[in-house]
């Protein structure tokens, strides 16, 4: 119409700009990874949250209690090793880490799988009543009673419960168990700079999507959580340890290959 507003065009074209999220790099990697840890993750969160109701009964919770050490270390075993597999399925969809040498990519699996697992972890814990999916139910520390490492279980129900009280969302879990896994400190890596540059993109990518939700202040908070990380696998390596000085015949038979080849 012949009253209309004559268009500016770069005005409007700054204007569109300021609204519009401006594409990096980093937010193709991002789409990588967040895509990777949905297909990886083995449940969904609201999944996960719609089971919160179904909890291990008194029953149930005594019959936990009266295994002996030995099955309920294999059991745990077999869990952790199923959980792990799913692991070892996200990163190798992460686009770079299969141009990684095998070595390496044995290296960063041994060393950071476990770590994933403990943050992945958290999307299957209620802090409301401090319980964990395990088998089928939620189920408190007191389920774990048997393994005789009661230390140990603690320690990462407590780290479980202060990651939820970070109320990561699904994207912050998913490139959070990124960073965590492309660790260029690992020993015995071959191509550290390699991996340096993968973690690095990751890096960016992670900071990039913190900033545009406001969560900046999030990266000391994780950088924190590494360091739990770190304790609770060499306090898992040890509590191993002291189960199989007892039973030195049994580690064969009773663990899964691949939580043998990666723990013992
Ligand atoms: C699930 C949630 C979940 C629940 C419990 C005996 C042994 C191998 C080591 C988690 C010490 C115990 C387990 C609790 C420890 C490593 C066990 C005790 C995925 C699996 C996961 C995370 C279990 C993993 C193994 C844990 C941590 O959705």
């Amino acid at each position: 119409s012949p009253d209309q507003q004559p268009v500016n065009a770069p005005g409007l074209t700054c204007r569109l700009l300021c609204v519009l999220p401006s594409l990096l790099s980093s937010d193709c990697l991002t789409a990588n990874i967040v895509k990777s840890h949905r297909e990886t993750c083995q449940y969904r969160v609201e999944e996960l949250q719609a089971l919160r109701w179904k909890v291990f009964s008194r029953e149930e919770v005594l019959a936990y209690q009266s295994k002996s050490v030995e099955e309920m270390w294999q059991r745990c075993a077999y869990r952790l090793t199923d959980s792990i597999q799913y692991v070892v399925e996200f990163a190798k969809r992460i686009d770079g880490f299969l141009e990684l040498s095998q070595n390496d990519q044995i290296v960063l699996l041994k060393g950071g799988s476990l770590e994933v697992v403990l943050v992945r972890m958290c999307r299957s814990f209620n802090p409301d009543n401090g319980t964990v999916f395990f088998e089928g139910k939620y189920g408190g520390t007191e389920v774990f009673k048997s393994l005789g490492c009661n230390d140990l279980i603690a320690s990462i129900f407590e780290f479980s419960q202060s990651l939820c009280a970070l109320h990561l969302s699904e994207q912050e879990v998913a490139l959070f168990t990124a960073v965590v896994l492309l660790n260029p400190e690992r020993a015995w890596l071959q191509d550290k700079e390699k991996v340096a540059r993968l973690h690095s993109h990751v890096d960016v990518a992670f900071k990039n999507t913190l900033q545009r939700s406001h969560r900046d202040t999030m990266l000391s908070k994780l950088s924190q959580k590494t360091l739990q990380l770190k304790s609770l696998c060499l306090l898992h390596i040890d509590r191993l340890r002291s189960f199989l000085e007892l039973r030195p015949l049994l580690a064969h038979s009773l663990f899964p290959p691949l939580y043998h080849e990666l723990f013992t």
